[in-house]
């Protein structure tokens, strides 16, 4: 009888090992190998310079609307460096530059942000789940792997991607409930770029941090500077080896920034500062990568400058070769089919219209 605190077990650490004025903690230095250091550089690097590439194309007129993973290259590739190829993939819409250093093809991200249906074709040895658009809804897919994970018996681990906003969706805490009760290896990484769309995270959450959702799940959960590689590589490495192991489930908050727009068809200037962005861009995660790199002698200037030349060319490549591919697929108008046997008045009206623009676009080309 009475009243008393309750020892409850879990607490939520904040990690840091490499800051943003280049400051590194040894004692917290993840021990990584050379090769994947250059392995994870040269990812973090391919990633940024697809990104404004796509970026481009997309002002351009070349691809259509995609949501820019600009700032938040450590969190993806310092993360899903630790999968191995039996592991499971299973993103968001905000992964690029995991997905492809996954093994995604560049030529596949652009076909998908074409509307071609080829560019959401995952090769069957590839376990890699396709981009989830309904926020939060892969969260459940992941548990749904990792309960077969367990019933097969196997030590594969399942590593699903989400935002901040997805945190509010149901779908998310019936997954971290259901993972945890069923003690299932699914590691959730919760890339927290401050915002969703136009709703910062102070209007998503009352709660301090996104960690500590875990605890009321039962499971653990850290907090890291998503910013720093070697932070979300030390707390990945836990969390994919306790799930290996059969310590089930671990929720991992990256804090970090979405320097862009949310995707190309918003404005962030309408709902945010400069300043905040400026802020921000000073802790780019890949400035801060490289010095380390440099300083370490796991990479020189001339491999850097090599390395910039070898992405622009496997970029360019894969650019002409999605080209060359859409323009023997002809018109994306498939993407209407396989859905409905028959299909609705609303979309074929959508159809017509995008039939009609794409005929007009065409002319006009024609014409010079
Ligand atoms: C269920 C659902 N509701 C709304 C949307 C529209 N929508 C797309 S992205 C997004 C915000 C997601 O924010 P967050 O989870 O923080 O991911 P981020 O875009 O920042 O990567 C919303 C509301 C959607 N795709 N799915
Ligand atoms: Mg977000």
């Amino acid at each position: 009888m009475g009243r008393k605190r309750l020892a409850l077990p879990n607490n939520i650490d904040y990690l840091s090992i490499l800051d943003e004025n280049h400051t590194l903690d040894s004692a917290l230095e993840p021990d990584i190998p050379e090769e994947v250091h250059r392995k994870m550089f040269r990812a973090a690097l391919l990633g940024r310079r697809f990104d404004e590439r796509m970026l481009d194309l997309q002002r351009q007129g070349r691809i259509g609307t995609f949501p820019p993973i600009k700032g938040q290259e450590a969190a993806q590739i310092g993360s899903v460096a630790l999968l191995r190829d039996s592991d499971w993939l299973v993103p968001a819409f905000r992964e690029t530059a995991a997905e492809i250093m996954r093994g995604r093809s560049m030529e596949s991200v652009l076909l998908y942000y074409n509307g071609y249906n080829e560019g959401t074709i995952i090769p069957a040895t590839q376990r890699d789940l396709p981009m989830a658009i309904p926020v939060a809804s892969q969260t459940l897919h992941a548990v749904g792997l990792g309960l077969a994970v367990k019933y097969r018996k196997t030590d594969a681990v399942v590593m699903t991607f989400f935002g901040d906003g997805a945190t509010s969706e149901g779908d998310f805490h019936e997954a971290l409930n259901c993972a945890a009760v069923y003690q299932c290896p699914v590691v959730f990484v919760c890339q927290n770029n401050q915002w969703a769309i136009s709703v910062p995270i102070a209007k998503q959450t009352h709660a301090a941090t996104l960690a500590q959702k875990a605890l009321a799940y039962g499971m653990p959960g850290i907090q890291v500077d998503g910013n720093d590689i070697l932070a979300v590589y030390a707390a990945t490495s836990e969390a994919v080896n306790r799930a290996r192991q059969g310590g089930g489930p671990t929720l991992i908050e990256c804090v970090t920034y979405r320097i862009m727009m949310h995707t190309t068809a918003d404005d962030p200037k309408k709902y945010r500062s400069e300043e905040e962005v400026e802020l921000w861009r000073r802790r780019d995660p890949l400035v801060r990568y490289e010095k380390y790199l440099l300083q370490k002698s796991i990479i020189t200037e001339s491999d850097r400058t090599a390395l910039e030349e070898d992405v622009k060319k496997e970029i360019q490549s894969a650019i002409d070769t999605a080209e060359l591919r859409m323009q023997e697929l002809g018109d994306p108008l498939d993407m209407f089919d396989h859905l409905y046997a028959n299909i609705p008045p609303r979309l074929q009206v959508q159809k017509t219209a995008l039939a009609d623009e794409l005929e007009n676009r065409d002319r006009e080309d024609h014409h010079g």
